[in-house]
């Protein structure tokens, strides 16, 4: 009798494990998160994730930052990205963010439209560039989001983007 049970429990313990796992190989990722504080710059510009994904921008900057998505080949702003990540006095507080999900795979580009500003290329393309005035660090604030579902390219993400809030990034 027990040679035969066991077996058994081994094999309904197998099918329980199986079980188990294929849940949480389909359920749904968790968000990535882009990051700023007072070098007006996104500390991660490019980042990848599967259709419907959150990307949250995370602002730990005392400023606002605006995420705004742009088209390079026309210029045009489309709504899918437009928002707004309100400044962060201090790490005592709750942070600013903005959240995004995006469900068709594609390439989206975006800007801040207080630190950056949109100009054409010498090819007519348009691109951020910084904006005169402010008091940016030379970089223009901008940067890409991949929707894919490449295993690959969702694995090169900046190990930075799984931390909702990055310790002693406040500033600014
Ligand atoms: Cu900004």
């Amino acid at each position: 009798m027990l040679r035969r049970s066991l077996p058994l429990a081994v094999a309904m313990a197998a099918l329980l494990a199986l079980a188990a796992s294929v849940p949480a190989a389909q359920a749904a990722p968790g968000p990535v998160y882009v990051h700023m504080n007072g070098a007006n710059d996104f500390l991660e510009p490019v980042v990848a994730v599967e259709p419907g994904q959150p990307v949250v921008f995370v602002n730990q900057d005392t400023d606002a930052h605006t995420i705004v998505g742009f088209d390079p080949q026309t210029g045009r702003r489309p709504l899918a990205i437009n928002g707004r990540a309100a400044g962060t006095p201090g790490a005592s507080h709750g942070v600013g963010t903005y959240t995004v999900r995006l469900s068709r795979p594609g390439i989206y580009t975006y800007y801040c439209s207080v630190h950056a500003a949109l100009v054409k290329t010498f090819g007519q393309a348009v691109q951020a560039a910084p904006r005169r005035g402010v008091n940016g660090f030379g970089g223009a604030m901008s940067g890409v989001i991949i929707v894919t579902h490449d295993r690959r390219l969702l694995a090169e993400n900046p190990k930075t983007s799984a931390t909702r809030v990055l310790r002693g990034f406040f500033g600014g």
